[in-house]
């Protein structure tokens, strides 16, 4: 088995004590497309991430491969289709990750309507002088609608916290109807347009598809109300940076708080990260102790059990 990063110990003993003979990448940088590729020849599973491109030329160069058995729930850097034709099995981690990023999506929530990014800036920068009676205003979140695009498992659980601390009324667009939802939060199945006008926080839980890329853009910022919070913890590629940043310029939305952006890394010299009503993470959506070793367990267990029984715990379908 070959590991792309150093991933975390737990994963590295269970394929130790179940026989298996690995390499690990031990410098922790992701390892360049073609490189990889070569490195590949030599393995028959892969342990690896979103970092590396899994598509039809590294697919059709490393066929001998049995399993690529990803540590992450996100699989769009996966041509799956492809794998399937090369008879190669897809593993992922689902749910490993659900509360470390309902916790920053609605961490980054709260952090944009009251500025918190910004504000900690200006003590940084000596700002801090007195206190001015109608300065650093932010808003509250009680009684405000949530919008969620992608009411899945995380989705779910960032509803659920809204639900909660704020009483927020919560609408969802979805590819199918959450019953669940429905009957315990309340929640109101409305189309995508109807999300974007009535959300005062969207946030964005769906997966990256042909569908959803670039789904909110110029047009869709426009539709949504001039005070709402945009919220991004899926993948930086359903939003279009530029018309994200015209957007906020504009007044045409509040807020932006992202957990990804398109590219990633983002650059330090981004004008997101120098506006007032944003707040940026490098992509720590599932950066928990918890959720880092069940996911590490749960992606260990697929390739374990592929050579075991043929059979994989979590698979890609
Ligand atoms: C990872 C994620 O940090 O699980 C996912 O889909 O986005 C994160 O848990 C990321 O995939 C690392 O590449």
């Amino acid at each position: 088995v070959f590991l792309s990063l150093k991933y975390p110990q737990l994963a590295i003993d269970m394929l130790h004590e179940a026989g298996f003979e690995i390499t690990i990448n031990e410098s922790n940088n992701p390892i360049p497309q073609e490189e990889l590729i070569n490195i590949c020849q030599d393995y028959d599973a892969l342990f690896s991430t979103g970092s590396n491109k899994i598509d039809a030329h590294f697919l059709e160069r490393c066929k001998h491969l049995d399993i690529i058995s990803q540590f992450a729930v996100g699989y769009d850097n996966i041509d799956v289709e492809a794998a399937k034709k090369q008879g190669i099995v897809i593993g992922n981690a689902p749910g490993a990750m659900t509360d470390a990023t309902a916790d920053v999506a609605f961490g980054l929530m709260i952090m944009v309507s009251r500025k918190m990014i910004y504000m900690h800036k200006t003590i940084e920068k000596g700002q801090w002088n007195h206190f001015v009676p109608t300065a650093n205003l932010g808003f509250e979140l009680r009684g405000k609608t949530l919008g969620v695009l992608g009411l899945g498992t995380i989705g779910m659980a960032m509803a659920k916290r809204c639900k909660a601390a704020y009483d927020m009324d919560i609408l969802y667009h979805n590819r199918s109807r959450n019953q669940q939802a429905e009957e315990t939060l309340n929640a109101q199945y409305v189309s995508f347009d109807e999300l974007l006008k009535q959300s005062d926080v969207l946030s964005v839980h769906c997966n990256l598809t042909e569908e959803t890329k670039g789904l909110f853009n110029k047009d869709a910022f426009i539709k949504m109300k001039s005070g709402a919070i945009f919220i991004n913890t899926g993948r930086g590629g359903i939003h279009n940076e530029e018309d994200l940043i015209d957007a906020l310029k504009n007044a045409d939305i509040w807020g932006a708080g992202l957990d990804v952006t398109n590219p990633e890394p983002m650059q330090s010299d981004n004008p997101l990260l120098q506006m007032e009503n944003v707040a940026v993470l490098p992509h720590i959506g599932s950066s928990t102790v918890e959720a880092r070793n069940e996911m590490a367990r749960m992606s260990a267990q697929n390739i374990i059990d592929f050579y075991k029984t043929g059979k994989i715990p979590y698979p890609v379908t």
